[in-house]
């Protein structure tokens, strides 16, 4: 099984919990995890609700940023699993493809996509 999802949303999953019983249940999911830094899709409903408003003007706007995050890899490799940060693009086919030879060892892995800038988030 994959489960690609973003940083707020893998937050918000229990992530803890969710390693713990990949592990104690032998479950050989690989987790991409998106991460912007920010809840991303808050940011543009805010944004297409009021394009004038005062989140419009400002570099930061409130309840987006999710700075200073926790290294999300290492949650999964607490448990047993295989984890990756990428950083650079080159490097995901190779950090995926590793990734991907743990899960067919029957270990959990998880891949933490550093992926900033662009529109949205
Ligand atoms: C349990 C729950 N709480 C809140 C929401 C509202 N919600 C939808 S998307 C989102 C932000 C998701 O952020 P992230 O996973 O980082 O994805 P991004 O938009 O940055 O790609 C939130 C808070 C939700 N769908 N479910
Ligand atoms: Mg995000």
């Amino acid at each position: 099984m994959i489960s690609i999802l973003g940083d707020g949303s893998y937050i918000f999953s229990n992530p803890v919990a969710v390693h713990h019983a990949a592990q104690m249940h032998k479950l050989p999911v690989l987790f991409v995890v998106i991460n912007n830094a920010m809840w991303g899709a808050v940011r543009r409903a805010t944004l297409g609700m009021y394009p004038q408003g005062e989140a419009a003007k400002s570099n930061k706007p409130p309840f987006i940023d999710l700075d200073d995050l926790p290294a999300f890899e290492t949650i999964c490799t607490a448990s047993g699993g295989y984890g990756e940060r990428v950083e650079d693009p080159a490097a995901l086919p190779g950090a995926l493809q590793r990734a991907l030879d743990a899960v067919d060892r029957g270990q959990q892995a998880l891949v933490n996509v550093i992926s900033r800038g662009g529109a949205g988030g």
